[in-house]
């Protein structure tokens, strides 16, 4: 093996500095038994049965996991659930008129539904659902935007044992089209339309155009958001119409097998064809659960704000199906962070006492480059864990949400996991662990997991490798468990999940993510991880974000590209000595970008993540190709015109 082909990475990452977490956090925390590791190593796969005690099961499972060695696995065997049962029913007994959902809209409209209500809303829908044809192996499509019928809808689906796929609402007619027909969907809950940013976005007009694209035929509910005569012709039913011919219905929930599809999700579009990701009832909702719990502390007295979107997996885990099993108050925003002003969330996190936010590292950037003065108008104190999941969060993001978002005391948990994955995997537990900022957090206890070389050994302390998960989890999709997918088995035999995704470990255990491993970039055969490049760059002041890219070089075959957008009144100039300066210091010479780009934004999903694709493609002056997945498509033009003016 060349030197070209070992990651260049091999700096120390253990002189990261430490915060415990705070006593007054520990001393109330789900879990702050530091033995819990321990424990669960010595009882894996059995400490799972922990997981799945949050649980009420119809009928007990009579063991924890088949198959240890390899797939098929099955998690919970023998055990029967239901999920809307879960998430609903069993917390009216002690907490009917407690708040399961708040909605937040647009501008000024807002919500709330009590446990009872969305039992009642749930039922009434499922009831509808069963009448207009709905049965066992149907796929139910959703297409609606963040309001409190998207989860009234999902969990209207488990009720009945159905399976559902929610799309997100921002997708264009086509990925729709393509979801539904994959999952061959007869069924498509959505809406008239909806405001984003002060504008109607017409929803059903795209729902029309997937429903005549698909080969199948499509009965629709249309949820009436707007306010508008909406045209509904045939094979469409109008939800509010729907919930009033079955008010008051109660629809017995139907009893799962625990490896029985809860709903199906398709992976992010951040590289290749998304991918159809199906997750179980009874493993999934146990893994959520659980780590919602030990991760996120959640307590049924608690309002809990995740501010993903619940068309994403995030959202589907942590905003709704783990929150609600365990019985707290789940806010739902639908709206943007600085839709009318900038300090939208900080009024909303004042107004309804969120004790925990969680939500992307994207966002928290963004947060710094608009200002510490935002946050500050508001009384932030009701805080008492702060979250962050999605992409690497660098130390310098990491710090100053902890400051100015968690006054300086908060914990924050840099959780990484994977629509693959279901829940969260890796993370520190903040009741237990000390913090390293910019660090993700050791494997979470029961969950077994390492970061080897290309020949799958295990790299020392500190390199840089590939992270692999070596043992099943609760919350594995069913392509996994039954062997059907990704299931790596590797000349050893033995059995091992890629997430794809570099990392490395230091002594402590501790994970720090470097990027998805086709994220390498190769400069005069020696490899830089992309990610070590860009919180180098997103650790120099000024600079709100950045992304870096490798583009095509005459001589050191690839020369790195720096896409960076500055903070609010920091001249080009300066930073782009500062930033040449960063690199050269943390990396060497070698490393020094052949261009920075300053741009005011960064192409990204609409889950946040950026298109380094397009940004290759940009760098190369190739053709951009599909643009599709872009929230913020016009920033490319900006951007080619700026590298052309260079
Ligand atoms: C939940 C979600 C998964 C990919 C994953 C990794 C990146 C997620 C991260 C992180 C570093 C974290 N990722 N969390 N990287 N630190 N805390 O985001 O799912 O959309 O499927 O993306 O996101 O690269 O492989 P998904």
């Amino acid at each position: 093996m060349t030197s070209g082909d070992e990651p260049a990475d091999d700096r120390s990452h253990s002189d990261h500095a430490t915060v415990e977490p705070p006593e007054w956090f520990v001393e109330q925390a789900n879990v702050s038994d530091p033995a819990v590791y321990d424990r669960f190593e010595r009882e894996w796969p059995d400490c799972w049965r922990e997981a799945a005690s949050l649980l009420d099961w119809d009928e007990p499972f009579e063991g924890v996991l088949c198959g240890a060695e390899g797939p098929p696995f099955e998690w919970f065997p023998g055990g029967r659930l239901n999920a809307s049962y879960n998430c609903i029913d069993r917390h009216l007994p002690e907490r009917k008129n407690q708040l399961a959902l708040v909605w937040e809209g647009h501008l000024g409209e807002s919500r709330t539904y009590t446990y009872l209500e969305l039992y009642r809303e749930v039922n009434a829908f499922a009831a509808a659902l069963r009448e207009l044809g709905v049965g066992e192996d149907d796929v139910v499509t959703i297409y609606l935007p963040m309001v409190p019928e998207l989860p009234v809808a999902m969990l209207a689906c488990a009720r009945l044992g159905v399976a559902h796929n929610v799309v997100f609402a921002g997708f264009s007619a086509d990925a729709l089209a393509t979801r539904m027909e994959r999952a061959d969907s007869e069924y498509l809950v959505t809406c008239d339309g909806y405001y984003r940013r002060g504008s109607a976005v017409a929803q059903k007009n795209k729902a029309d155009n997937a429903r005549i694209a698909v080969e199948q035929d499509v009965s629709v509910v249309v949820l009436d958001r707007l306010g508008h005569d909406i045209h509904l012709g045939d094979d469409y039913v109008d939800y509010h119409d729907l919930l009033a011919a079955h008010e008051g219905a109660e629809v017995e929930p139907i009893s799962r097998a625990a490896g029985d599809p809860l709903f199906r999700i398709y992976t992010s579009g951040t590289t290749g064809r998304p991918k159809a990701v199906t997750h179980t009832t009874g493993g999934y909702l146990a893994h959520v659960a659980w780590t919602s719990q030990a991760v996120l502390d959640i307590k049924p007295e608690d309002t809990y704000w995740c501010s993903a979107d619940i068309g994403w997996i995030t959202g589907h885990s942590y905003i709704v199906y783990g929150p609600l099993a365990l019985g707290t108050t789940t806010v739902l925003y639908n709206g943007t962070p600085d839709h009318p002003e900038k300090d939208r969330l900080w009024e909303l996190v004042e107004q309804y006492a969120v004790d925990v936010f969680y939500t992307a590292p994207t966002a928290v950037r963004a947060f710094m480059k608009w200002g510490k003065e935002h946050p500050a108008k508001h009384d932030l104190s009701s805080l008492r864990l702060l979250g962050t999941v999605g992409e690497p969060m660098d130390a310098r993001a990491w710090e100053w949400y902890r400051e100015h978002i968690g006054g300086g005391e908060c914990p924050v948990v840099d959780t990484w996991w994977q629509t693959e994955t279901g829940a969260i995997l890796v993370s520190t537990l903040p009741g237990v662990d000390e913090m390293k900022p910019g660090v993700a957090g050791k494997p979470l206890p029961g969950v077994e997991a390492t970061v080897v070389d290309r020949s799958g050994a295990d790299v020392k302390p500190n390199e840089a490798g590939e992270l692999v998960v070596t043992q099943p989890w609760p919350g594995m999709p069913r392509s996994l468990l039954d062997g059907t997918d990704w299931g790596v088995p590797p000349s050893d035999g033995e059995w091992r999940y890629r997430p794809e995704d570099s990392a490395s470990m230091d002594g402590d255990g501790y994970v720090t993510f470097l990027g998805r491993i086709d994220d390498a970039i190769n400069v005069a055969g020696r490899r830089f991880s992309t990610m070590e490049l860009e919180s180098t760059v997103a650790g120099v002041d000024g600079v709100a974000e950045a992304a870096v890219v490798g583009a095509n070089h005459e001589t050191t075959g690839t020369a790195i590209y720096a896409f960076v957008s500055p903070e609010d009144g920091y001249g080009k100039n300066g930073l782009r000595a500062d930033i040449e300066g960063a690199i050269v210091e943390a990396i060497g010479g070698i490393a020094r970008p052949e261009e920075i780009v300053f741009t005011p934004d960064l192409p990204k999903t609409r889950s946040g993540k950026v298109m380094r694709r397009l940004l290759t493609a940009v760098a190369n002056d190739e053709d951009l190709g599909d643009t599709s997945a872009l929230r913020n498509p016009e920033i490319l033009g900006e951007i080619q015109s700026s590298t052309a003016g260079e």
